[in-house]
């Protein structure tokens, strides 16, 4: 392991899988290009160094990957979320959104702080899935009021508000959230822009806009009337009335309800199994279903099964059938 100093920040080479991880301080860098332009840096000084450590050490063959992996212990100065890889294979990211004074109100320093969160684990190839939670009281409960207070409909159109939300629904790989609590307005969006939903049995899923004098603006009309049918979307979109983890799971909001101690547990699983199977072949399945949303039945099976005839050309769909015949785990290499 190799530690090098860089204006203030520390990155650590590791020579056995060449992986570059930003050390504490790292985030400290706000403005992206500078942060991008001390990642190629230090992977040019990375490739140096590794190129002199295969000199010395032949048998080690594998080619330098830089990664940025974040978590809680090496980055210290997320404000408003927390973040961890964990699962026995270390393929399972955890995101918290972490904002209790305001019942993690999606303000917007905390959903840049998620796009770039879910930005860097989208590409690292250590990364199976990813874990969407808050915390017991409350996923999240919506849009930051306060915080949008003032804004005006020039601003709205002008600053294209709202439109850097979607990160989570234009993220490749799986998502599940892990709700507790509130997921109401934003919050109840936010949840059903990941992939799956798992909810404690406490947990409470709502559009109260309407109380506000607004309507939802990133899906509350559109995905929840996708996923619930029109008249219960309707109900909720004209009352803002909740409905619990139960009545969420009848009408297939949620896929599992599970004592709220246990929801991250049963998640980070979940996450795990689906990093059993190849990364590459999950995201086309998790493209095909998507695509069950936005186009029409006959569109969808033609894209279906174009992507189905794709995995004919992998390696690790003849891995997989290979495995089957011969009573083996496969060994996936998400080629
Ligand atoms: N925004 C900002 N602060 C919030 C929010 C929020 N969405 N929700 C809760 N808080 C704050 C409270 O103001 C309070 O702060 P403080 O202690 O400083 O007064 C703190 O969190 C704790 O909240 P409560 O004391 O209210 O906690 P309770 O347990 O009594 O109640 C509730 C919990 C029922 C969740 C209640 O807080 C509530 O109703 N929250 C608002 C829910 C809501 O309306 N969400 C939808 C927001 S709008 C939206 O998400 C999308 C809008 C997009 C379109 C915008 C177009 C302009």
């Amino acid at each position: 392991m190799i530690r090098i100093s860089f204006d203030n920040s520390c990155f650590e080479i590791s020579l056995v899988n060449h992986h570059l991880l930003p050390a504490p301080g790292f985030q400290r860098f706000a403005d992206t290009k500078v942060k991008l332009k001390l990642v190629q840096s230090m992977a040019n000084i990375a490739r140096l160094l590794t190129k002199r450590a295969q000199d010395q050490f032949p048998n080690v063959v594998y080619p330098l990957q830089v990664i940025t992996r974040l978590n809680s212990s090496s980055n210290k100065s997320w404000e408003f979320i927390k973040t961890e890889v964990t699962g026995e294979k270390k393929n399972v990211a955890v995101i918290t959104l972490n904002r209790p004074k305001a019942l993690n109100a999606l303000c917007n320093g905390l959903m840049k702080e998620l796009s770039t969160a879910l930005k860097a684990y989208g590409k690292d190839a250590n990364i199976s899935a990813i874990v969407l939670t808050g915390s017991e009281k409350a996923f999240a409960a919506g849009a930051d009021i306060k915080e949008m207070a003032p804004n005006t409909y020039s601003q709205c159109i002008q600053g294209n508000f709202l439109n850097d939300w979607t990160e989570v629904a234009r993220t490749q790989k799986p998502i599940i959230a892990a709700v507790n609590g509130y997921a109401l307005g934003g919050g109840c969006e936010l949840a059903m822009m990941c992939d799956i939903i798992y909810a404690g049995d406490k947990a409470k899923f709502g559009q109260p806009e309407i109380a506000l004098g607004t309507i939802p603006g990133v899906g509350g009309t559109q995905r929840l009337t996708r996923v619930v049918g029109r008249s219960k979307a309707m109900e909720m979109c004209l009352t803002g009335n909740m409905i619990n983890a139960q009545e969420a799971e009848k009408v297939g909001l949620v896929s599992k309800v599970i004592p709220p101690d246990q929801l991250l547990v049963e998640a980070v699983k979940l996450g795990e199994k689906i990093g059993t199977h190849s990364n590459l072949i999950v995201q086309l399945c998790k493209e095909a279903v998507n695509t069950a949303f936005e186009t029409t039945l006959e569109e969808g099976l033609k894209y279906e099964r174009r992507f189905n005839h794709a995995t004919f050309s992998t390696i690790d769909c003849k891995e997989g059938v290979k495995a089957f015949i011969e009573k083996r785990p496969a060994k996936f290499i998400n080629e």
